[in-house]
């Protein structure tokens, strides 16, 4: 196949095959249809198993948001104050070489004073931290700790299996039970959801547990609505449930794991009235699900769970992971390849990032590391010792960090900051935006090549150019191939093509040609990987017990951490609020495509009735929802999603668009969870009053 024939001619009709860039499990297999070097539709690949030829609402509508009549055409310059989202147009030259001369200044002075700031606007290992950490690495910036999304999960799963590994997700088609435990899979893992039709129909109970009753939550058989940050409590008192009545599988306990007699003993201090106090459900509730699992996995059925990342957003997230992944080795669900537990299985990926990142450009220079999850503490952050240099540059790509990032408040504070030269590379002119004193125009995946890994299946997919860049947007790639070479950069590396750097991404490890012709490569994965044992852990045991957690001054074993914030009653702040995704965006993507913001209407939290009448609310009213951190307006919806004490304001809106030119994050805090260095959004507490 000849590559150099993408994108293709200008005349004709084409189908080109790609990936999905979005942070998003499904990873799907795309087909583009052009016509005459236009792009008409975006279409699932039907060959592609994964994806099935179906795709979400909002990535059917990409051409729409590819060809947006506000998508960023040519580089622009502030000349407004900051925030005041005023600029002029300039040329590509004048910006990259104004640029390259300030990044030069400063690096001169200390290159840690320089800070990427990125994530998962597009998942492509190529116009991700491709060329970008290369040229980062060689100017000897800070690094960035990548904790908004995942990290605390990640963290607990590698200190108690081993790495992120588990079950295969299409054998959930065949589970017996499945529990659907911090995810709303509907919203946010849509191929993942046709597994548990497919179960359902073979007779398969469901069993969801979130605290908010989620359009997952409705299609199951039982929703267990605890209340936010609780899952821990829950995994014990289960624990404790399958110790009484037995319902263990000794021989797997002793032989494959670590930490049993311990773990007994703190799992038998979890009754299930105590639980049940904590988490906010009865003991019926909690005695019932361990029935269901205890006496599926006793009768050698198959009981999966999908654990995802809802219950790690707050203080004791990873303890909370670390319990639930300890069920499946106590009942032996492991031994069979539909059972077990799957919450990613990105580990199985065998990427070249020595070559596509480049780490040795650095030199043997340690910089040091930013979270990223605390970028407002860090960008108001004066020099010091500890600290380091005050940061002086920011380069954000493939991010929206004042719409997403906690405490927007802060966060907003330290963009405004007028010392500090900001570069933002985006399609549009986003909240983070309107603070840059340069915004370059990035291609979008239709424009550009590149190669994807995932955390839902276990294939590589590839993405190869529909259509020539919009305007003149260029890729991530092409302007720090740029700003390298303004910097003299004159490794060989920065020389590199987009279509070299896929190639590299796995080097002879994935056959290309396969990629090519199909689109996607599936990479080997064990089926039931842990079925003896086996797991990538010190001991090589799942570890109930941590050493290393003992080491680094925590507890060794999984025990119920309470939220930071935990909004009792009679407290100042007495509602704990979480703020899961709205199904048609993703994150803060998709939110200025109409069609798809018409679906969701407008900024809303969602509130439980009794909570709504004792404070004088009705269903439509705008309320405030504040805390110590900040304030935030919007409508309010009185419905059965919200469970009493919990409400819920969906995320994650451009701040621009709300009622006070702010979102949600306005109130969440900089917390960090307890493993992983993570955001605690879902530990947040706060009180709402009818706006006048
Ligand atoms: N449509 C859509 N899809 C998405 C995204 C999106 O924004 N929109 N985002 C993508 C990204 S970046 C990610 S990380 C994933 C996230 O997807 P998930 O891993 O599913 O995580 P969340 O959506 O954060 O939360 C999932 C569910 O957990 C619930 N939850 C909140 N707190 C708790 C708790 O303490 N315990 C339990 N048991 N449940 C809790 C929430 O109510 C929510 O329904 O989805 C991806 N897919
Ligand atoms: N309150 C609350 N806040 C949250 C969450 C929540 O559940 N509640 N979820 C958190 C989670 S899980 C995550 S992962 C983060 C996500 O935070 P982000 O990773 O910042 O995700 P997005 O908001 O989708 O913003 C991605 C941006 O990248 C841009 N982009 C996409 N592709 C490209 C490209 O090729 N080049 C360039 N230059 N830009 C590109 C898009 O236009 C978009 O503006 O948000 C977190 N924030
Ligand atoms: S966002 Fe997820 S479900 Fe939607 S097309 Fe992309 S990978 Fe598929
Ligand atoms: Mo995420």
């Amino acid at each position: 196949m000849d590559v150099s024939s993408f994108p293709p001619a200008a005349l004709g009709s084409f189908e080109v095959l790609g990936a999905c860039p979005h942070d998003c499990p499904d990873t799907c297999s795309l087909v583009t249809s052009v016509q005459d070097g236009v792009a008409i539709k975006v279409h699932g690949n039907a060959a592609h198993a994964h994806t099935g030829g179906v795709l979400c609402t909002k990535v059917s509508r990409y051409t729409e948001r590819s060809y947006h009549p506000e998508r960023l055409r040519t580089p622009l310059k502030r000349n407004g104050p900051k925030g005041s989202g005023q600029y002029v147009e300039v040329s590509w030259d004048e910006a990259l070489t104004d640029i390259a001369a300030r990044l030069k200044t400063i690096a001169a002075r200390d290159p840690e004073a320089i800070l990427p700031y990125s994530y998962a606007g597009t998942m492509g290992l190529v116009q991700g931290d491709g060329m970008a950490a290369r040229f980062f690495h060689k100017l000897g910036a800070s690094l960035l700790d990548r904790t908004i999304c995942a990290a605390a999960g990640a963290a607990a799963l590698e200190y108690t299996l081993g790495g992120k590994l588990g079950m295969k997700i299409e054998r959930f088609a065949e589970a017996d039970l499945i529990l659907i435990w911090g995810s709303n899979a509907i919203a946010s893992n849509l191929h993942f959801w046709r597994h548990v039709q497919t179960a359902k129909r073979g007779g398969a109970k469901i069993i969801c547990i979130d605290p908010r009753k989620t359009e997952t939550a409705e299609k199951c058989h039982t929703h267990i609505a605890l209340r936010p940050g609780t899952d821990a409590a829950l995994a014990l008192a289960l624990m404790h449930e399958l110790i009484r009545h037995d319902w263990l599988d000794h021989g797997y306990i002793a032989q494959h794991t670590l930490g049993w007699e311990a773990l007994k003993e703190r799992a038998l201090q979890w009754t299930p009235a105590r639980a049940a106090e904590v988490c906010g459900i009865s003991v019926e509730e909690i005695e019932s699900l361990a029935r269901d699992y205890g006496l599926a996995c006793k009768a050698g059925k198959n009981a999966a769970i999908r654990l995802n990342y809802g219950m790690q957003r707050a203080r004791g997230g990873g303890n909370a992971v670390r319990a639930v992944a300890c069920l499946p080795a106590l009942t032996g669900a492991w031994r069979r390849p539909a059972s077990g537990l799957h919450m990613s299985n990105s580990g199985v990926y065998p990427t070249d990032k020595a070559t596509l990142q480049r780490p040795d450009l650095l030199g043997g220079r340690t910089p040091r590391t930013i979270n990223m999850s605390a970028i407002g503490d860090a960008l108001l952050a004066p020099a010091s010792a500890t600290f380091g240099p005050q940061v002086e540059a920011l380069v954000v790509y493939n991010s929206n960090p004042v719409a997403v990032a906690p405490d927007s408040g802060q966060v907003v504070r330290g963009f405004m900051r007028d010392d500090l030269f900001t570069v933002v590379l985006e399609h549009f002119k986003t909240d983070t935006a309107d603070y840059a004193d340069y915004i370059l125009p990035a291609t979008t995946q239709l424009e550009h090549w590149d190669i994807h890994t995932t955390y839902g299946h276990t294939d590589v997919v590839l993405n190869r150019p529909a259509i020539a860049p919009v305007g003149l947007a260029r890729s991530n790639t092409a302007v720090f191939r740029e700003l390298a070479a303004r910097l003299g950069f004159d490794e060989p590396c920065f020389a590199d093509d987009d279509l070299a750097m896929v190639r590299q991404a796995f080097g002879d490890k994935i056959p290309f040609d396969e990629l090519l012709a199909k689109g996607f490569a599936s990479v080997a994965v064990p089926d039931a990987p842990f079925a003896n044992g086996g797991f990538p852990t010190p001991s090589g045991q799942c570890e109930f017990f941590s050493q290393r957690l003992a080491d680094a001054g925590q507890d060794g074993l999984p025990d119920y951490l309470p939220n930071f914030e935990e909004a009792k009653p009679g407290d100042l702040y007495p509602l704990a609020m979480i703020s899961p995704p709205a199904r048609n965006f993703l994150n803060s993507s998709f939110v200025n495509v109409k069609s798809l913001r018409d679906i969701e209407g407008e900024p809303l939290l969602e509130m439980h009735a009794d909570d709504a009448a004792a404070r004088g609310i009705a269903s439509g009213d705008t309320v405030r929802v504040f805390n110590g951190r900040g304030s935030y307006r919007c409508a309010v919806r009185i419905n059965q999603r919200a469970r009493a004490g919990v409400v819920n304001g969906l995320g994650v809106w451009w701040r621009k668009l709300g009622l006070d030119g702010n979102n949600v994050n306005e109130l969440t805090s900089q917390r960090l969870t307890d493993m992983g260095r993570a955001a605690t959004f879902y530990d947040c507490a706060v009180q709402v009053e009818r706006a006048a």
